[in-house]
């Protein structure tokens, strides 16, 4: 078997494991990471372009106005390590390296889990960036930062953008953001994304557009989960329910069953009943006040810097410093 092969293996038995595990569960439920397979990745480039996934546009107009003022604040005469943890197709990060180009002694370092989306990402820009320089790091985030912790003459501003906080619970993103502390030196900074507490309305459309495209980057888990794990599920048995509590930012999202069914796992060798209108919650996209951001921050010892807001106060990216 070759490395890749086995590797694959490993990801697959991790996710046959997770799958059991949240089926198995009084209230049925599967991380939201495995809706990223590569039809996921491709339908969530296609909810980023959705009218009503105001998110994308609402960072990109503030990275495009505040670009100036973040390069200020991170660039004090030393060399910048801009370190962008999630890129997808780096296309909002790109706003702001095409204006430090030139203005900032900087390289531009990716990290990503995905093999895939790394390799995408240098093809794009060894094409369209010719001139940027960069170092792609293939591995997981906090032992790759860990690895550059060596380099206190190095200045790094850490990306995290597009909310991607807000798919973690409050105490997985203090837990996060505490590691990143610690994986960082004195005076690095943070640049965070939050989606805001807004109209219920607003956020409701985001995430049950009309076009139908997150109803079916929900149910691609389904399909996922045939093809990767022998399952039988019959998508037609099944409803797309996004719901949002307005008292507690949640956006909750749910494949429903429709009838009592029992779904059959080869690669499981075994079998789970849904009951009928029983939920699977697939994902929690958190909405955040500016209270709970100032308490992330104290709580996990970093010093918010300026908060970046777009004209509408949709969005918010955080500046944060390494106290
Ligand atoms: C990746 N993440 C920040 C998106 C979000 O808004 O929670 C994923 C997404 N799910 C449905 N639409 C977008």
């Amino acid at each position: 078997m070759g490395a890749l092969e086995s590797k694959g293996r490993t990801e697959q038995n991790e996710f046959a494991k997770h799958v059991e595990e949240g089926l198995s569960a009084k209230e049925k439920r599967i991380s939201s990471m495995y809706l990223y397979d590569d039809e996921g990745s491709r339908l969530f480039e296609e909810i980023m372009d959705l009218p009503e996934y105001y998110p994308t546009r609402c960072e990109l107009e503030i990275l495009k106005k505040y670009k100036r003022t973040i390069l200020e604040l991170t660039c004090i005469g030393t060399e910048i390590y801009v370190v962008d943890l999630g890129a997808g197709n780096g296309l909002k990060t790109m706003v702001l390296l095409h204006y430090f180009t030139g203005r900032a002694n900087f390289k531009y370092v990716p990290i990503d889990i995905s093999k895939s989306a790394l390799n995408d990402l240098e093809n794009n820009l060894k094409l369209n960036y010719a001139d940027l320089p960069f170092e792609c790091i293939h591995g997981e985030y906090m032992e790759s930062l860990r690895s550059m912790k060596s380099r206190p003459d190095v200045r790094k501003l850490i990306l995290f953008l597009g909310s991607t906080i807000g798919n973690f619970t409050f105490r997985e993103a203090m837990h996060f953001l505490s590691d990143l502390h610690d994986a960082l030196n004195k005076d690095d900074l943070v640049l965070i994304g939050f989606d805001i507490m807004k109209d219920p309305h607003i956020i409701r459309s985001a995430y049950n557009d009309s076009k139908g495209v997150t109803a079916k980057f929900n149910f691609n888990l389904l399909v996922r989960m045939n093809r990767e794990l022998g399952a039988n599920f019959d998508l037609n048995n099944f409803l797309f329910y996004p719901m949002y509590d307005p008292s507690t930012g949640e956006m909750k999202s749910y494949l429903v069953s429709k009838t009592e069914q029992v779904v059959y796992f080869k690669a499981l060798n075994r079998s789970f009943q849904f009951h009928t209108w029983e939920p699977i919650h697939t994902e929690c996209s958190n909405k955040y006040d500016v209270k709970m951001i100032e308490e992330l921050a104290v709580r996990t010892k970093f010093e918010i810097e300026e908060n970046f807001y777009d004209s509408k106060k949709y969005f918010l990216d955080s500046l944060w410093k390494v106290r």
